[in-house]
């Protein structure tokens, strides 16, 4: 089916599984025309995500651990390679604290695992635009989204070392957004509410946190994967074409309220 993005190339960071945000916003664009490529991290999931990135005709799966550089550099030439050396779409889904440290204090996060978080939430984002920018230049331009939170603006409990990488991840939008909109790419971000994914199923006080969140927001609705499907799509798209830097809430207004 022809649509948006007919003649699209993306290439998908983040799907994990079926109920991964990064696999809403990859079916989003297949249903409306895009060729896809996925990135996995982990032998644990590599079938999983083989299977879903077969279902949408995949042009290309392969493993990427954003922490090396050289992982970087080899998805990015096997990427164009498969897209006949160029890129549309970047979709950066990608995020990671150790579990101990989305408990307790944020006070006791060790110097490491704050790092390893960053590195892996934050850094990853600037290591990808950086690697997709001649890819996307080769095309006349391109677009980038993430995921980010609350959490990197607010205090929210538990969410910690999280929050601090999130900070950084919007920080990074926005400078980017500077640097790369000389070539036409544009980079954005998308805040969700609580989604139910397979990172939200393992985090201590998630369920209270829906409940909370279902009470507080104007909507009183919580989010679904494919939300974010629908708001990445636009931002994606030439209808978002003088937008860049900015973050699009896809929270049912949660973020708006003050109690
Ligand atoms: O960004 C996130 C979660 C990302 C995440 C999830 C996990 C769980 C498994 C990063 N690292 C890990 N590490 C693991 O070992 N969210 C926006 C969802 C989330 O996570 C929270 C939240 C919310 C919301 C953690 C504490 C409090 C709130």
């Amino acid at each position: 089916m022809p649509g948006r993005f007919a003649g699209k190339q993306a290439l998908v960071l983040g799907v994990a599984n079926r109920r991964s945000i990064a696999w809403a916003i990859a079916n989003r664009l297949h249903e409306e025309g895009a060729e896809l490529a996925f990135t996995f991290q982990g032998e644990r999931i590599e079938k999983t995500v083989r299977e879903l990135a077969a279902s949408v005709d995949a042009k290309l799966v392969t493993e990427c651990d954003v922490r090396s550089d050289e992982d970087v550099a080899r998805v990015f030439a096997e990427t164009a390679g498969a897209f006949g050396g160029g890129l549309d779409i970047l979709v950066h889904s990608v995020a990671y604290a150790a579990a101990e440290d989305l408990e307790g204090r944020f006070t006791d996060t060790p110097r490491d695992r704050f790092w390893m978080a960053l590195d892996v939430s934050a850094y990853s984002l600037v290591a990808c635009a950086r690697a997709a920018e001649p890819l996307m230049e080769a095309r006349g331009g391109g677009s980038i989204v993430t995921m980010t939170y609350l959490g990197g603006e607010r205090a929210v409990p538990h969410y910690n070392v999280m929050g601090v990488a999130k900070a950084s991840l919007d920080a990074s939008v926005k400078y980017l957004a500077w640097d790369l909109g000389q070539k036409s790419i544009r980079v954005n971000a998308i805040s969700a509410g609580p989604v139910r994914t397979l990172a939200a199923r393992s985090i201590a006080g998630f369920t209270t946190m829906e409940e909370i969140f279902e009470l507080r927001s104007p909507l009183h609705r919580h989010i679904e994967a494919d939300d974010c499907g629908g708001a990445a799509a636009y931002l994606l798209s030439d209808d978002a074409k003088n937008v860049t830097g900015t973050t699009l809430y896809v929270d049912a207004g949660y973020h708006a309220m003050g109690m």
